[in-house]
């Protein structure tokens, strides 16, 4: 596969290949007659650094030097996505590399595959922070990603004999990781637990115990910007390795311990929180991090001065908290100024707040983070201190703005009664001088919901920065296609540093000769997935029928279950002569989910998909009408093959939950259409792509909320639809267990019972629209003119105009100065 390379490097591919040997020989020690497919992709990707080496250190001097000021984007995840083929487009070297390898004797795409991928996240969440640190790095903004380099990141996934998940560890470095590089002398030390005593009048921290973070340094270089960041991921690592004492009298375990103590800080990504060790653990990994990435800013732009002048930090760096995960850093700010640097606690506070920002990615107050005061207490001591001051000053400033005392008590960062607890999500909103939700709609429901008393007190806080995806990757890399024939309609490639270029489609998509290209490119897409699907996974797909997807964590309100019921019901349709076969539009439905590993209802869900998939392909009737295809441990590298061959996106949670989404962005500027209901994003996205090109149904918010105060009651609905009716018994009578009736009874209770998130509500309407799109699937020049408005109307969500945003709105920095 070639691929049209927008910024050529000077550097011939006959070049790269010796590039290639020299590293094969002298950094590897292999020949290129012994080099497997891994050798050449570590030697390859090793070549590319070397190229972006100098650039590297360029963004990082001029920095420093400079007066831009840089982002440090803090997060718990980044889910970066192979690192290979991104870095050879934004490094412009694509179409040598293919030669190369080639002039080398090797397969590409084996080099390629040979890339194992980090699963350093879990989400939309992980995803969109990968996105920034590209467009930042595109839009030559100085900026650090800081995280955590976890030894396994996200489980892998499998199923069972019974279709049920089971989480394996996830080793993603078990081969060399050529893109990471450990700088063991600019380690920092983190400490924990200990006590806080009174010396000379002053507060001071006696620690127990402290870990050893090591970073380990990736470039993130911006595309056609000449520009590269760094991602620095933090490893936990013991400072005693282990008690040779101990060993010697043959105690081989304990003499381990301090150090599998300290390793596990950085071992796995969400450790289960149910248990009070497991919250231990996951407040040990979020300061490990916020420490060691602040007085890392701190060793970056004042060297080892001893006595610096902090008061200018917040114009060197502005630090996004994303969500809740890193807002221990507040309190940890605050503890190095006072408690390392001297300054007193109003200043401390001023630079404080002046250097962080808040974004809140939830709608659900289950996920906003909540921690027992006694659990900081006992691992940070001095900073629960902190924390109880930063809420008196904060109780006292508020009653000094409002009377309303039940307020103010609401407000607490600090709750009161016998067992304290902290409300991070509180605690960043008072710090941080900007709190941003991440759609336009949840922004305006964390003002007039979830964060409303902070809103109404310090309204100017306030701000929406609606998400945004890289186009480099969700579009040049992963659909080069749709690349390809995007560059032809506009004649220009510009496009991929300016998405809203892509409005100038609009006219073509009235040109029918473009639009059957359009739709060629839709197919082969199919095509290559439905190959892809066959030697990865084993399945059968049949890219004539219509490709229908789902892809999103798995989770009762994004509801997986509402697609499926409705899937049974169609099933049942079938069956029973209802539906005549030859009026079915034939569908393949594929879902791609991980559930927490804790998360009961979500587990049966994926065990009910898997099993309706099953009973589904092993029924001659609906043969050829009806498939459903769950491949299993869904990630970057199924997403970049999936999402271009969709026609039909599934966006359906109940409003009002979602906070915006992403894949709906990837999925529009893919040319999928989207079946969703009013949230999140989806409002902006049907906005811009126009009503009719956009499938809607459901609830509203508002709706939404005058069902739960009218007591909802599913049972209603499940007695006036029997189409629901009709799958929800299939589901409790053993249609999908073998006929045990057990195996989805608590998942059946639920829908009957509580159905919190109202997918029986919505059901019927779900159902309802499903006859425009197929009638509308039926015209398919129609349906990919709509497609293409969908693209050419979506360039908005770029993650470029989001960064663009946040540096207008929340950071008040810019790009870095060219050079003339
Ligand atoms: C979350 C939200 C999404 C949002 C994303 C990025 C936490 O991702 O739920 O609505 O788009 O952050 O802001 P996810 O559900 O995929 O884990």
């Amino acid at each position: 596969m070639t691929e049209l390379t927008a910024p050529k490097s000077s550097v011939t591919a006959a070049q790269f290949a010796d590039e290639i040997r020299n590293e094969l020989k002298y950094t590897q020690g292999v020949t290129p007659e012994q080099a497997k497919p891994a050798d050449i992709y570590v030697a390859t990707a090793t070549a590319v650094r070397k190229h972006l080496m100098d650039s590297w250190m360029k963004t990082q001097q001029d920095m420093i030097n400079g007066n831009t000021k840089a982002v440090g984007y803090l997060s718990a995840e980044f889910l970066m996505g192979k690192q290979l083929r991104n870095a050879l487009l934004n490094s412009g070297l694509t179409d040598q590399f293919y030669a190369a390898v080639k002039e080398l004797g090797f397969d590409a795409q084996e080099v390629i595959d040979a890339e194992y991928e980090p699963g350093l996240g879990n989400g939309g969440l992980g995803r969109l922070a990968a996105c920034f640190i590209d467009s930042l790095a595109s839009l030559g903004v100085p900026a650090f990603g800081y995280g955590i380099q976890y030894r396994y990141g996200i489980f892998r996934q499998e199923f069972d004999e019974e279709g049920r998940q089971v989480e394996r560890p996830d080793y993603w470095l078990t081969n060399e990781d050529p893109w990471g590089h450990i700088d063991y002398a600019r380690d920092q030390r983190v400490n924990f637990g200990g006590e806080v005593v009174e010396e000379a009048g002053k507060r001071v921290w006696k620690p127990a115990w402290a870990v050893r973070a090591i970073p380990v340094d990736y470039m993130v270089p911006g595309y056609e910007s000449g520009r590269v960041n760094t991602l620095r991921l933090w490893q936990a690592r013991s400072y005693d390795e282990f008690d040779l004492l101990t060993f010697n009298k043959s105690e081989y375990l304990d003499a381990v311990k301090p150090q599998v103590k300290a390793e596990d800080i950085s071992k796995i990504l969400y450790p289960e929180d149910s248990t009070e060790v497991g919250k231990e653990l996951r407040l040990e990994q979020q300061y490990f991090f916020a420490s060691a990435s602040l007085h890392d800013a701190i060793r970056v732009f004042y060297g080892d001065a001893e006595k610096p002048d902090l008061t200018t930090f917040p114009d060197k760096i502005t630090f996004q908290l994303n969500d809740t995960h890193p807002v221990i850093g507040i309190p940890e700010l605050m503890r190095i100024l006072i408690d390392e640097y001297g300054y007193d606690w109003d200043t401390a506070w001023d630079i404080t707040t002046k250097t962080f920002n808040y974004t809140c990615h939830t709608l659900l107050p289950e996920a906003l983070e909540v921690w027992p005061a006694s659990l900081i207490g006992k691992l940070l001591p001095r900073h629960l201190e902190i924390i109880e001051k930063i809420n008196d000053q904060f109780m006292h400033e508020l009653e000094g703005l409002t009377d309303d005392e039940a307020k103010i008590e609401r407000m607490r960062i600090l709750t009161a009664g016998e067992n304290p607890s902290v409300r991070m999500a509180y605690l960043a909103s008072y710090a941080g001088s900007h709190v941003n939700g991440v759609a336009e709609l949840h922004s305006q429901l964390l003002k007039d919901v979830t964060l409303r008393d902070f809103s109404d007190i310090y309204p100017a806080k306030f701000t929406n920065v609606t998400n945004g995806v890289t186009p480099r990757r969700f579009m040049k890399l992963a659909n080069p296609g749709l690349s390809a024939l995007i560059t032809e309609g506009l004649g220009t490639d510009k496009w991929l540093e300016d998405l809203e270029l892509l409005k100038n489609l609009e006219p073509l998509a009235q040109d029918d000769e473009f639009v059957k290209k359009f739709a060629k490119v839709k197919y082969d897409n199919k095509v290559r997935f439905a190959d892809f699907a066959k030697s990865e996974y084993g399945f059968k797909l049949d890219p004539t029928t219509m490709f229908d997807t789902m892809i999103k964590r798995l989770h009762e309100y994004k509801r997986q279950a509402l697609k499926i019921l409705e899937v049974i019901a169609t099933y049942a349709d079938i069956k029973s002569g209802k539906v005549k076969v030859e009026d079915v539009t034939p569908r393949t439905v594929i879902f791609g989910a991980k559930a927490a590993p804790g998360y009961y209802l979500a587990k049966m869900t994926i065990q009910l998909i898997n099993n309706v998939a099953k009973v589904i392909d092993n029924d001659p009737d609906v043969m050829g009408k009806l498939k459903v295809v769950f491949p299993w441990n869904y990630n970057i590298r199924v997403a970049q093959m999936l999402i271009p061959a969709t026609e039909l996106d599934e966006q359906i949670s109940q409003a009002g939950k979602e906070a915006s989404g992403t894949s709906n962005m990837k999925f529009a500027l893919n040319g999928a259409l989207t079946v969703g209901t009013l949230d999140g994003a989806n409002v902006e996205i049907r906005e811009r792509v126009g009503a009719d090109n956009f499938f809607l149904f459901g609830m509203t918010v508002d709706e939404v909320d005058k069902m739960y105060e009218s007591n909802y009651d599913p049972a209603k609905f499940y007695e006036a639809d029997p189409r629901l009716k009709t799958a929800i018994d299939m589901v409790a009578d053993g249609t999908f267990s073998n006929g045990d009736k057990e195996t989805y009874a608590p998942l059946v209770s639920d829908w009957l019972t509580k159905d919190w998130f109202m997918t029986l509500a919505d059901f019927t309407a779900y159902h309802d629209i499903q006859s425009q799109i197929e009638t509308l699937y039926a015209d398919q020049l129609e349906w990919n003119r709509k497609a293409i408005l969908n693209v050419a109307n979506s360039g908005y969500f770029s993650s470029d105009r989001s960064i663009e945003d946040y540096l207008d709105r929340v950071w008040m920095t810019g790009p870095l100065p060219t050079e003339k």
